[in-house]
């Protein structure tokens, strides 16, 4: 869930004043995909969503200008400036970003729905590696509801899986793909997420929009899975042209003290 509370915003380099003068040549047109070939005279990157042959699978989705973003029609806009670029004179291109961290695909922390957490430091970088990496089940759910209780029970995800990505409607819907938030998207009631944390041994769950708690039920279904501070949350996964079943799982967040959510870069292996 992205910006409930005040977005924290992820700075890498000093972001100075001078951004609003250096756009990015990258991002210059709008468009989505960053096509610098007609600049690099021909020259052509291979961008991939998939590595060795398909045995690797890129479930992280690029951060692109009309990316979704909470609760706004506009979509996530410029994030990336070039205050210092070689056609410009410096020896090197230099990017700097602004992103709200609950942006693109992205992982929640306790801290963000609980304030005591927040303030003990239940930030990204206390999210346990070893939840975040390791086997995990991707499941396809019944396309006419929300992942209520009775979902969750018929859906039969034995003991002993600890890592469940399930995939929805909104894959099909490619909501991700759409720049304007959409509060229809499929995602846990307050049930469903009860009836996980109560039966299953699933300690995280990845889902395929900005938010795992349908957004009837988002404060209470977040409130579920992040209370015990067992449960990791990873959001705005990739999950089409993947088929179901068993993988191994590698997610990695950035290390940002005091920040209750990161993008993160997620794949799976064969
Ligand atoms: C970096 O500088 C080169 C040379 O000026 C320019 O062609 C290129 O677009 C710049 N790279 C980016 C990512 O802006
Ligand atoms: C280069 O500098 C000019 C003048 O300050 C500015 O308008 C332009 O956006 C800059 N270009 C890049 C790629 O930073
Ligand atoms: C899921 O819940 C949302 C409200 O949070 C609702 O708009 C949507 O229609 C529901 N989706 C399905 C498939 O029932």
């Amino acid at each position: 869930m992205a910006s409930i509370t005040v977005p924290i915003l992820l700075l890498l380099q000093t972001l100075t004043l001078t951004l609003a003068s250096s756009a990015h040549p990258a991002y210059d047109s709008g468009a989505a995909s960053c096509d610098l070939s007609a600049a690099a005279g021909g020259l052509r990157p291979d961008r991939r969503e998939e590595y060795d042959g398909g045995r690797i699978l890129d479930i992280t989705h690029f951060y692109h200008r009309d990316m979704p973003s909470w609760e706004s029609d506009e979509g996530v806009g410029q994030f990336l400036w070039l205050p210092k670029s070689m056609k410009n004179g410096s020896l090197a291109n230099n990017s700097e970003m602004r992103l709200p961290t609950h942006t693109g695909t992205h992982v929640d922390a306790p801290g963000h729905v609980f304030q005591h957490y927040f303030e003990a430091g239940f930030d990204v970088d206390t999210l346990d590696l070893h939840v975040l990496n390791g086997p995990a089940l991707l499941v396809d759910v019944p396309r006419d509801k929300n992942i209520t209780a009775e979902v969750m029970e018929s859906l039969h995800i034995p003991r002993g899986v600890r890592r469940v990505l399930f995939r929805t409607l909104n894959t099909d819907r490619k909501l991700m793909w759409k720049k304007e938030f959409d509060t229809s998207y499929v995602g846990f009631m307050k049930d469903g997420a009860q009836w996980l944390v109560d039966n299953t041994d699933i300690k995280l769950v990845g889902i395929d929009y900005l938010s795992v708690a349908a957004f009837d039920d988002l404060i209470p279904s977040h409130l579920v899975f992040l209370e015990g501070r067992e449960t990791i949350l990873v959001e705005a996964l990739k999950l089409e042209n993947v088929a179901p079943g068993i993988y191994s799982l590698h997610c990695l967040p950035l290390r940002l003290r005091g920040a209750e959510g990161s993008p993160i870069r997620c794949i799976l292996i064969k």
